[in-house]
């Protein structure tokens, strides 16, 4: 369950950056996507200063908030990430592959998607104005009510919600406060390190849950609770005690303590999409659609597995988009 929850009443307190316990760990530890990269003789493709004494976080760990507001944090270990699906996994897209072996450096990933009350907290502090126009199911089809942005999503939401109706433009720009007020270095992740902390060291499997378990006893996914509201749309069989969105860790963690990866809203990453896995970073600047994890409430199993690429242009927002932050080892 979430464990830092927050009233509204801190909204004004000044900002202090909090000491980390990693702090003076000696971390060097950029972004994967900024190194040069080898491929060894397995076909495992290694950024260039990944050694022994770079990584030396062990297993995942919770680390300290940088700020009262700032997203709960999990360091997780370097590690080998295997990204993308095997060929006959069910439901598999042609976009999932071919699949790749990478050597990943450690770094720390918010333990939960960021939330609602922390995004009022950015808009407050910084004056920042969220994308107009959300993307919102309205009986037959997607429309943007004028009504509808993050404050008012229309569905009902508490401030452990998780934030909705904002665009990759937004949460690049959320990063981008965070690490000034912060003094570290925040941003989304990439696309090979979702998916790492998804699979979190079981294999190419489809979900962090053994085959045969209902989806509706570990994510908030389109159910059957959906029904009375979208008669018409796609559902699984099965009911998880939530319409819209959910509390975030109103669901058990995965096996790194990272909650709701799968499911209730579908997450940003900073890579651009292309039709197939890229493991080196996109550098064309005219990048279309920019990559969506998890799925959400709003969607079926299918889209919830680990390999999933959903996309959308940057300026774009929904009521079924929100994202999570990666902070980089100083
Ligand atoms: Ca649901
Ligand atoms: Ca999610």
């Amino acid at each position: 369950m979430l464990t830092h929850q927050v009233g509204l009443a801190e909204t004004n307190e000044a900002i202090s950056p909090m000491n980390s316990s990693l702090q003076n760990a000696p971390y060097q530890n950029p972004s994967i996507t900024d190194q040069e990269t080898t491929t060894s003789q397995e076909g495992i493709k290694i950024p260039s200063s990944v050694s022994a004494q770079t990584n030396k976080l062990l297993q995942p760990m919770e680390l300290d908030k940088d700020c009262n507001y700032c997203p709960d944090l999990v360091g997780v270990p370097a590690g080998l990430a295997l990204l993308g699906s095997l060929p006959d996994e069910k439901d598999r897209e042609s976009d999932e592959g071919p699949i790749q072996k990478v050597l990943m450096k450690a770094f720390a990933i918010g333990k939960y998607e960021v939330t609602k009350a922390q995004w009022r907290f950015f808009i407050e502090q910084s004056g920042y104005t969220t994308t107009q126009g959300c993307l919102t199911w309205v009986g037959d089809g997607y429309d943007k009510p004028p009504k509808v942005n993050w404050k008012e999503t229309g569905f009902a939401q508490t401030d452990d919600h998780p934030v909705v109706c904002v665009s990759w433009l937004d949460v690049k720009a959320y990063t981008q406060w965070l690490s000034k007020i912060s003094q570290k270095s925040y941003r989304l992740p990439t696309e090979m390190e979702w998916e790492y902390v998804a699979k979190a060291d079981q294999g190419l499997v489809p979900f962090p849950w053994p085959s045969g378990e209902s989806p509706c006893n570990r994510a908030n996914l389109a159910d059957q609770s959906l029904l009375r509201l979208y008669p018409n749309w796609r559902l699984v069989g099965c009911n998880d005690g939530f319409e819209f969105t959910s509390s975030v860790g109103s669901f058990a963690a995965n096996p790194w303590g990272i909650y709701d990866l799968q499911g209730n809203v579908m997450e940003w990453v900073s890579d651009c999409y292309s039709s197939t896995i890229q493991v080196q970073p996109w550098k064309n600047s005219e990048c279309i659609k920019r990559v969506i994890k998890g799925g959400g409430w709003d969607m079926t199993e299918k889209y919830l597995r680990n390999a999933y690429r959903g996309r959308a242009a940057a300026h774009i927002s929904s009521t079924g988009i929100g994202f999570r932050v990666v902070r980089d080892f100083e």
